[in-house]
Formats: C-alpha cells, structure tokens, sequence
C-alpha cells in the first residue's frame, strides 16, 4: 500500500476515535428507562371465577412488582459498571436481568393477554385463518398448547407466538422467566404455568387451571398483537 494513503487511513481512524472520546473530564450521565409496574385494565376480582382477586393481587402487586425492582437494580449496577468498563461485572449481572427482566415483560404481556370472561369473544379475522392453517381449529391450537404447557416442568410459561421468518403462528414453552423472543417467536400469548399463578386456587391442578384460563383469554389482544408482530 502506498505510504500516504496508510498516513491518510491513519489520520482518519484517529479522528474518529477522539469522535467517542468523553469530551475534557466531564462526568458521563446515562441513565437507563426504568421499568414501571403497569396498572390492569381490570380489577384484581374481574377475571373470577377463573383467577381468584387473590391470586391476581398477590400475582399483580407483589411477584410482578419484585421483578420491576429487581430489574431497575440490576440495570443501575450495570449502567454503572457500563460507564467503568468494568466487563466481568456486567457479566455477572446478565442472570439478574434476564430474570427479573423477562418476569417484568412476560407478565405485561399475560395481564392485556387475559381479560373478564364476559368481555371475551373468540378470534376472528386473520387470527382465525392462521389458527386453522396452521393448527387446524381453534380446539387443536388449545389443545396442543395446553397439553405442553401443562407438562412445563418446574416454573415457566407456555406461548403462541409469531415466526416472522415462516409467516406462521407456533407454540412453545419457556422455562423460569425466559421471554418468548428467547426462542425465535414473537410472543402473541402468554400462560403463566408458575405455582404462584394458581397454587392457591387450583392446588397441584395445573391441568385444570390452564383449561380455565381459556375463558378468560383477550384474543382481541391476541389479534392486536399478532398485527403489529406483522
Ligand atoms: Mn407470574
């Protein structure tokens, strides 16, 4: 390579590196958006008989709220660690936030995905045609879902989601709090199959639970979600 053109290249990639340099000693300020518990659009006894009001206070103020501060922690100390370019640290934290982080985004999907069963009414329009390309009806899809939902060992969630790549709705599971996107789907509905979400109304019945869930499902919101999963 000619000797002025490297000078040229080198010049260039100087100049673009004071370009990311903090400008003199000024402190950097970077904050992240704090994840905010969202209100429901129902009461915490709407979604009864289905849900206890108990269960979903309990579900609503409590597990999800913990999750929303937990993650707001972790990504305080990871912001900070971030600015240090402390690696090992922001490592460290990376279960923190997929945790705590995946509680907060899978439980704002599953609140809007469920609604009282007397607001509810069966998927129509593009939701349905793609239910019955793809599962048949609308009672193989839940048939499907509920049989692998139901056998989630341990705490997880089972999802309908979106295959941007296929064009096509799927089913799948996730353990702990993993979100849907984890694996490859865009989430359009979310079951929560952990204990807190029915231990105290349907004992060990998960079975039972996930059946009744289906009465109070918002396809509405399902609909809305696939749209803008398009
Ligand atoms: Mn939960």
């Amino acid at each position: 390579m000619h000797r002025r053109r490297v000078f040229t290249m080198l010049r260039t990639a100087r100049r673009l590196a004071g370009a990311v340099r903090p400008l003199g000693n000024a402190p950097q300020v970077r904050t992240f958006v704090a994840a905010k518990l969202p209100d429901l659009d129902y009461d915490y006894g709407a979604l009864e008989p289905v849900v206890s009001g108990e269960i979903m206070q309990l579900h609503h103020s409590k597990h999800h709220n913990t999750y929303v501060t937990n993650f707001n922690v972790a990504m305080e100390k990871y912001s900070e660690a971030e600015m240090k370019g402390d690696y090992a640290t922001m490592i460290s934290l990376q279960g923190a936030i997929k945790f705590n982080g995946g509680g907060h985004v899978n439980h704002s999907i599953f609140w809007k995905n469920l609604a009282p069963a007397k607001d509810c009414a069966p998927p129509d329009g593009e939701l349905l045609k793609l239910i019955e390309r793809d599962f048949g009806s609308l009672a193989k899809l839940q048939e499907k879902f509920s049989a692998q939902t139901v056998a989630v060992q341990g705490s997880g969630w089972g999802w309908l989601g979106y295959d941007k790549a296929s064009g096509s709705l799927k089913i799948a599971t996730t353990a702990n709090q993993d979100p849907c996107a984890t694996v490859g789907l865009t989430p359009l509905l979310g079951v929560d199959v952990w204990e807190h979400a029915y231990y105290l109304q349907y004992k060990n019945l998960r079975p039972d639970y996930v059946k009744a869930v289906w009465e109070i499902v918002n396809w509405k919101n399902v609909a809305e979600n696939l749209a803008a999963a398009k």
